[in-house]
């Protein structure tokens, strides 16, 4: 590991344009589940069959429930070690973009200033009927929630089939095309158009570092994989990084 760990971090160190993309897994170890695999399913549903629009249409109370129960533990997790370490990154200085999957809060919670938030935030709710959004932290009475306008309220994230948001796409698009090092953490790499970013970037001529536990859609295209979890390695990749530095 500490030869493949010295490797990216002399890539790090060279880069001059840093794209980072992180998934859930980097949030796994604060205790928050994935998506797939043995954590992929809640009340035997998967996430393709709740975070649609159709799902919420049919069932808006059942997708409530789901997006309760994740509010409510989301509510009492901290950071975890490969946050603080992205965060600590981004003080570095440099050149330096975040773009996240994830719709927890916590690179933001571990003091990351500018993240990308490609699928919106779970933190933030709005009105299919009058658009209207807000930030709630506070849990519901009744599910489904309504706006004033009589309207339903959803969480305001980004389920199959819905457009990014235009502005936070077109920012990471730039940062995709531009980087010279893509670090990619956590994700499966399988959900569109994330799984592209890493794609694009290689074939721009950037190097991609991987973090996982396991091989991924990612793997193949990888100059460097480091297996293993966030929390650990990040972490030791940044000691590694600010070793070269100095
Ligand atoms: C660890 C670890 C540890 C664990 N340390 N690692 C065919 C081709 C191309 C595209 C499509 C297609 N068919 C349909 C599409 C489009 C679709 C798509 O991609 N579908 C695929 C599944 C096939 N995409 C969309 O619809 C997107 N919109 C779009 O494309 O708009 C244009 C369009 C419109 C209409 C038609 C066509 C195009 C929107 C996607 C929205 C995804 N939304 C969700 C829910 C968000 C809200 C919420 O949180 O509830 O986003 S789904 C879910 O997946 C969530 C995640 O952000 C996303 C990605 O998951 P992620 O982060 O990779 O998690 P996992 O669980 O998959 O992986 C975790 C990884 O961590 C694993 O690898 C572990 O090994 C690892 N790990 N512990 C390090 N400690
Ligand atoms: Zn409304």
């Amino acid at each position: 590991m500490t030869d493949v760990l010295e490797t990216a971090a002399q890539i790090l160190s060279r880069s001059k344009a840093l794209a980072i993309l992180t998934g859930a897994g980097i949030s796994a170890e604060s205790g928050v589940p994935t998506f797939r695999g043995k954590d992929g399913y809640w009340q035997n549903y998967r996430t393709e069959e709740l975070a649609t629009p159709q799902a919420f249409q049919r069932n808006p109370t059942l997708v409530w429930e789901w997006y309760s129960m994740r509010r409510n533990l989301l509510a009492s997790v901290r950071p975890n070690p490969a946050h603080y370490a992205i965060a600590e990154m981004e003080r570095l200085g440099g050149n330096l973009t975040l773009i996240t999957q994830n719709v927890d809060g916590l690179h933001q919670l571990a003091g990351s200033k500018r993240v990308l938030e490609i699928h919106g935030n779970i933190w933030r709710i709005k009105c299919v009927r009058c658009n209207r959004k807000e930030e709630r932290r506070e849990s519901f009475e009744e599910l489904p929630p309504r706006c004033v306008c009589g309207g339903l309220l959803r969480p305001d994230v980004v389920w199959f089939g819905e457009m990014l948001p235009k502005d936070v796409l077109s920012e990471s698009y730039r940062a995709v095309e531009s980087c010279d090092v893509m670090l990619v953490v956590g994700t499966s790499g399988v959900v569109q158009p994330a799984a592209s970013f890493p794609y694009m970037a290689k074939e721009r001529g950037a190097r991609v570092i991987e973090v996982n536990m396991e091989r991924t859609a990612i793997s193949s295209i990888a100059d460097v994989t480091l297996r293993g979890k966030a929390g650990e390695v990040v972490p030791a990749l940044l000691e590694m990084w600010k070793q070269s530095l100095s």
